[in-house]
């Protein structure tokens, strides 16, 4: 099935034909209306005007984190801020947040490119939908919520946690479509397990899982344990949110991206070169129709594959593989997007402890840990002759991480120079949970 018939099988020229007409116009305006991207494209020389193909995007300078956090919070709108009707947040690399606004056209556009996603999933207005992300600054619980609202099917806002009593809505309410992080999936199938509930026999059929990366291996675990179908969806805050790009049930391999709204391009990460279509890098994206936050060539730093091959369910938007990586060091812990930096910045505020910290993430059952070991001051570690005094503030740090960043980590104070140290690049992150491809 599909949402928009006419908008998702437009035959090639014809996409290729709207995206150049949708790409000048929006390059213009960010030009005449953000001053960065006024700066940035003056700095290299190119003017709006020299857009004459799809091939001259690449003669424009990209996007970063980095500049959306030199123009925190809204230096990156290009709207006022009357014609601003939502904000939504993402981690930055730091302390601060990465910002994003949306127009009343922008939440439109984003309800119908979700509603797209639930058709491609083979979801109906008939269907009740458990959305289980996260409701707030992140962009997975509104986004899609909205969507879900705009198809006209049902859905309960149960946003995340509180595991116990979502296994009671599931089995009361009787949803037949669930959305949340893959690995929620499968932290509910074992709770639901515990509980002595068969999650198999809900009444569940299709699951819409994202925001964090996830295996065909997890796919299959979800699809056993929750007896559903299970497909992929993918996005990014500063792109919109949830519904960039979606797998649909026909196809089952890769997620079309909504291309009459979105350019996208793979480069080599070290050197910015565009690379030749199909080759694993890194997904850039250029937005097309957004009003308040339009971005121009978004280095996403997600590592991933253009699948270039017709689809059988008739969408002719290309395919992007998995998330197989990220081109930086970002982590994502129970659907939290977390910077080791983020980390560091903490710690750096306690004067207690050294600059020397490793952080350790793996998976027990389905659940994502954080291990924090910092070394302690010689100073401390001399005064400090109590368990006691350690545990306090290991304490204090662990309350500074979750409301900094919203995550649990265990906290393991270790005394001066214990950790390895570096030969060279300091090898802060151990990732031991193995997810990605
Ligand atoms: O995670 C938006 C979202 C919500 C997507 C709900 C899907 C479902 P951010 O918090 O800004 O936005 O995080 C974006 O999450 O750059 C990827 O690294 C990662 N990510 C998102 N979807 C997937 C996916 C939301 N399907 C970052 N597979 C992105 C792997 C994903 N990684």
């Amino acid at each position: 099935m599909i949402y928009d018939e006419e908008f998702e099988t437009l035959p090639r020229e014809a996409l290729e034909a709207l995206q150049l007409k949708r790409l000048k116009q929006v390059v213009m305006r960010a030009y005449h209306t953000v001053g960065f991207y006024k700066r940035s494209f003056d700095r290299t020389g190119i003017k709006p005007d020299d857009i004459k193909s799809l091939q001259d995007l690449s003669k424009l300078p990209f996007t970063t984190k980095q500049d959306l956090r030199d123009n925190y919070p809204f230096g990156m709108f290009a709207v006022p801020m009357s014609s601003i009707v939502r904000l939504h947040a993402s981690s930055g690399t730091t302390g601060r947040p990465t910002v994003v606004g949306y127009t009343h056209r922008d939440i439109d556009t984003w309800s119908e490119l979700m509603a797209r996603c639930f058709v491609a999933a083979g979801v109906t207005k008939t269907d009740i939908i458990h959305n289980a992300y996260q409701y707030g600054l992140f962009t997975g619980g509104l986004g899609v919520h909205y969507g879900a609202e705009r198809l006209g099917a049902s859905v309960i806002p149960i946003s995340g946690g509180n595991t116990k009593r979502q296994i009671l809505i599931l089995q009361d309410f009787g949803p037949t479509v669930i959305c949340c992080t893959p690995s929620y999936a499968l932290n509910l199938a074992e709770q639901g397990r515990a509980m002595g509930v068969d999650m198999a026999s809900l009444r569940l059929r299709v699951g819409i899982f994202g925001a964090e990366p996830w295996s065909e291996e997890m796919r299959k675990q979800i699809e056993n344990e929750l007896n559903i179908s299970a497909l992929n969806i993918y996005g990014l805050s500063e792109i919109m949110g949830p519904g960039v790009a979606m797998e649909c049930a026909e196809g089952r391999e890769g997620m079309h991206i909504f291309e009459d709204h979105f350019i996208v391009e793979t480069i080599d990460p070290e050197t910015g070169h565009n690379l030749p279509p199909g080759e694993k890098g890194e997904l850039v994206f250029t937005t097309l129709t957004k009003e308040a936050f339009p971005l121009i060539r978004y280095r996403t730093r997600d590592i991933s594959r253009l699948i270039l091959t017709p689809c059988r369910c008739g969408r002719t938007h290309i395919r992007m593989d998995r998330v197989m990586g990220r081109s930086d060091d970002m982590l994502i812990i129970r659907g939290v997007n977390i910077f080791p930096s983020q980390i560091e910045a903490i710690l750096l505020e306690v004067k207690e402890l050294e600059p020397h910290y490793q952080i350790i993430v793996d998976r027990e059952g389905n659940l994502d840990t954080l291990e924090i070991q910092v070394e302690v001051s010689e100073s401390f570690f001399d005064q400090a002759d109590e368990v006691k005094v350690l545990q306090s503030l290991e304490r204090r740090i662990q309350r500074d991480i979750k409301d900094y960043l919203g995550v649990t980590a265990k906290v393991k104070l270790v005394e001066p120079r214990t950790l390895q140290r570096s030969e060279g690049k300091a090898r802060r992150v151990i990732d031991k949970r193995r997810i990605m491809a």
